[in-house]
């Protein structure tokens, strides 16, 4: 995905680049551009919208250095705006020094934590880790197998334990797993729920007070 967006920016900034003097229509078609990329990209339309005219009015404001031209300029606009939008902060993974380090992935229904848990796992393998996944969402079938697929389609370790087990049996196994095989990293896939269902709240509770995991990541 980020693949083609970039290709994407590359090809607008390519024209821009060229550009000795930038007029307002050619900013726009640049603007046009980059919009398309961004929706084609999955980013949320408002923040699209938000970061386009965020660029319009840098680029024919005075926030502009003069030791630049006007395309270079564009692009370094762009560029602030992409990294504001992506979050100006960049946070690390905390990893124990005492592997496995886990992570558990948690958020409301359909937020998306299967489908993080799966490129996270690639993320960290790509970056020299051995994750092994396991998915302690026991309450809706199929839920479990469909981190099965992501993980065989990805290539990634995945701790499948037996169909009874529940979540803290689930869990305990894929850190045992983890331990005898070597792998350094626990991606942990929930089930989706809301803060005012006080079961599965629980149980939230009970496997972070069994696995103390280095990082819980909201995923929204
Ligand atoms: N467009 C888009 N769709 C996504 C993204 N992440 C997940 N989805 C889709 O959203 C739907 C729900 O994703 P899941 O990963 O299953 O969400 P979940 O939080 O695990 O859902 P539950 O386990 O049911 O709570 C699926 O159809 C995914 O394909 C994303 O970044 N962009
Ligand atoms: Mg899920």
């Amino acid at each position: 995905m980020f693949e083609t967006l970039s290709e994407k920016l590359q090809r607008v900034f390519k024209n821009l680049r060229g550009e000795g003097r930038l007029t307002e229509q050619h900013l726009d078609e640049a603007l046009k551009e980059i919009r398309l990329a961004l929706l084609e990209a999955d980013v949320n339309f408002k923040v699209v919208k938000q970061s386009t005219e965020a660029v319009k009015s840098k680029a024919l404001g005075q926030e502009v250095m003069q030791a630049l031209s006007p395309g270079q300029q564009v692009i370094k606009i762009v560029r602030d705006e992409l990294v504001e939008m992506l979050g100006g902060e960049h946070v690390r993974i905390n990893f124990s020094s005492q592997p496995p380090t886990v992570i558990m992935l948690v958020g409301l229904q359909g937020s998306g934590k299967t489908t993080s848990s799966g490129k996270l796992a690639k993320w960290l393998e790509k970056n020299g880790h051995r994750p092994i996944l396991v998915s302690v969402d026991v309450y809706r079938p199929a839920a479990r197998d469909q981190l099965k697929v992501i993980a065989k389609d990805i290539g990634a370790k995945l701790w499948e334990g037996n169909p009874n087990d529940k979540p803290l049996e689930l869990c305990q196994g894929a850190m045992r797993e983890a331990r005898n095989t070597a792998h350094d990293v626990v991606v942990v896939d929930t089930a989706g729920r809301l803060h005012i269902d006080e079961a599965l709240m629980k149980e939230l509770r009970e496997i972070r007070e069994t696995l103390h995991p280095h990082e819980i990541l909201f995923v929204a």
